[in-house]
């Protein structure tokens, strides 16, 4: 019997340094609309959406760091997105910078049901980049300085009907992610991401950065019998590019739907849960075939190390 999660993922061009909350917010609020009249009933929003990404600039004023995060969510900024979720019934997605009561920093992801109440937090694992200043790179990749390394790891909740994992950007290119939501029995991972196109620690050719993407994300929608619905923020902020490529893929393994612009845009699939279950039932039933035994250097062993025949 089919089980239909009818998803949208909300794109979103470029975030300039100049633009407001207030702005966002109502570019969100149109593509909240637009899934709303394609029958999505779940809408996934980027990485650190409300915002340009900021850690590509090195900052020094802790007010000028500041102004990027968020201390309560809703925030006024943000509770009309909130009210008209819910006056709809759509749950959603959405990536921002989180400043505690505490003072810690995390890159944070929210669940939100469709009657507008938050029900899930994920803070991001893997933290890309660097803490220094690296005066002589065309931009900087500062989460390691921004961020603390999130302290709540990888969770799903089932949320009006459907078990949903959340992940952040970088963490899509980390098997162990997928996988310990797959554990979950996770139907959906939903995440953002802010691909800058050049990569300033080698000359990586700049088509490889899509591949990867779109090759991660097949390949562990696949091999945890999931979909994913993956949103950029992308085209050239203030001048930096990043990689569009949002999408939405089976547990087949195959895009299902993808982005055609490097702008705002609305992708939208009629996903059936079920298709997962095929998987999860045969070649990757995980009670029936798989061998933890075997496993075991995955969690005993960070960086690889010797060869296990030397020990
Ligand atoms: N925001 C990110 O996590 N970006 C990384 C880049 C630095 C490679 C990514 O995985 O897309």
């Amino acid at each position: 019997m089919k089980r239909p999660f009818p998803l949208a993922v909300a794109q979103l061009g470029p975030i300039h340094l100049a633009d407001t909350r207030e702005s966002v917010v109502r570019r969100l609020l149109e593509l909240l609309r637009e899934a709303d009249g394609r029958g999505a009933k779940f809408v996934v929003f980027p990485e650190l959406a409300l915002t340009t990404f900021f850690p590509r600039y090195w900052m020094t004023d802790q007010a000028e760091i500041d102004r990027f995060f968020e201390t309560s969510m809703p925030s006024p900024a943000t509770q009309p997105l909130f009210d008209e979720a819910r006056r709809r019934g759509i749950g959603f997605y959405l990536g921002f910078a989180e400043l505690t009561p505490a003072g810690e920093r995390y890159n944070t992801a929210i669940l939100v049901n469709r009657a507008g109440a938050i029900v899930g937090r994920y803070r991001k694992v893997h933290l890309p980049g660097h803490a220094d200043h690296k005066p002589k790179a065309p931009f900087q990749h500062l989460e390691k300085l921004y961020f603390n390394v999130g302290n709540e790891g990888f969770k799903v909740w089932n949320s009006d009907g459907a078990n949903i994992g959340m992940c952040i950007c970088n963490d899509r290119r980390w098997p162990e992610t997928f996988r310990v939501m797959g554990l979950q029995s996770a139907e959906v991972v939903v995440l953002g991401y802010n691909t800058p196109s050049h990569n300033i620690h080698w000359p990586e050719p700049p088509h490889l950065r899509m591949f990867h993407h779109l090759l991660l994300l097949q390949a562990h929608a696949h091999e945890n019998a999931l979909w994913v619905g993956a949103a950029a923020k992308c085209g050239a902020e203030d001048g930096f590019h990043m990689i569009a490529g949002s999408a939405i893929v089976a547990p087949s393994g195959e895009i299902a739907a993808q982005s055609v612009t490097e702008d705002d845009e609305l992708v939208f699939f009629n996903c059936d849960l079920a298709l997962g279950d095929t998987f999860r039932e045969h070649v990757f039933n995980f009670a029936k075939h798989r061998r933890p035994e075997h496993y075991r250097l995955i969690v005993d062993r960070v960086g690889a190390g010797r060869p296990v025949t030397d020990e």
